[in-house]
């Protein structure tokens, strides 16, 4: 790829306090595109995002945080991105991996490309709660049992997406919810596209608003909801639309 155009997608959600440390984080070479879409916050994360130079686009109510992940990649695709990379805002994802993240994407080999808490990582170190472990463990297992293929963790935060990845799976018409990060890895994989994973550290910290144990098993539900469809999708039992590759008139 000559001259790709990486653009940095931050979905946001009160994050003033986080914001800049994120940013900071990132390598200066790939700050240059960068858009971040405001969830109805309540606090300062619009002001501090346009003094910081963003591209701002704010959602009137709160649309999830599936909503602000259309929303930002409808932008970047926009935008002429070659490569969208989510980052959180929240600081919770070490963001100093993005050259790693983009590599295998600029060399071809992959379609989209994850950062991973458990590949090589010290996840719990990194004070992931011991039941969010086991249960990232156990989902991972069977989603990749389903799939057919090996990923390491399926819930990451930190992604870089292929232009081809977004023109082709149909994200938009995927939950506005949490589960949004698994169907979108569920459509790639039914539409044939390739994956990588480079191993990353993740914080635990107040601030870093991870969802607690109650939202956590509605969240897990809703990924064996998404896997057991896919199952059943790729057995021909039942034909889930939002796994087909879109077509070009779309
Ligand atoms: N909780 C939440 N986060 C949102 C929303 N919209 C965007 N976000 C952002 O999405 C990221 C992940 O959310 P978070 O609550 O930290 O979930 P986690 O994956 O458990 O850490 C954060 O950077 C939030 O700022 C929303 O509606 N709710
Ligand atoms: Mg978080």
């Amino acid at each position: 790829m000559t001259n790709p155009k990486i653009v940095i997608v931050l979905p946001a959600y009160n994050v003033a306090r986080t914001l800049l440390r994120t940013l900071a984080e990132i390598p200066p070479e790939f700050r240059e595109h960068a858009i971040l879409v405001d969830n109805a916050s309540q606090d300062d994360t619009v002001a501090i995002a346009r003094q910081a130079g963003l591209a701002v686009f704010e959602h009137e109510a709160n649309r999830g945080y599936g909503g602000s992940q259309k929303t930002l990649y409808r932008e970047a695709l926009a935008a002429g991105a070659d490569i969208a990379v989510m980052v959180h805002p929240d600081h919770q994802y070490d963001a100093t991996v993005l050259p790693e993240l983009v590599g295998p994407i600029l060399a071809h080999r992959a379609d989209a490309v994850f950062g991973s808490r458990m590949l090589g990582g010290k996840p719990l170190e990194g004070g992931m709660p011991r039941y969010k472990y086991i249960a990232n463990i156990l989902l991972t297992a069977l989603a990749n049992i389903i799939f057919g293929r090996y990923l390491t963790e399926i819930h990451s935060g930190l992604r870089a997406y292929s232009r081809k990845y977004l023109e082709t799976v149909r994200f938009e018409e995927n939950s506005d919810d949490f589960v949004f990060d698994t169907e979108i890895i569920i459509q790639g994989i039914a539409c044939g596209l390739n994956f990588w994973e480079v191993p990353i550290v993740t914080r635990y910290f107040p601030e870093a608003s991870s969802i607690n144990f109650g939202p956590s098993v509605v969240y897990g539900l809703g990924i064996l909801r998404a896997l057991l469809r896919f199952a059943l999708h790729k057995a021909g039992l039942w034909h889930w639309p939002r796994l087909d590759p879109k077509s070009p008139v779309d």
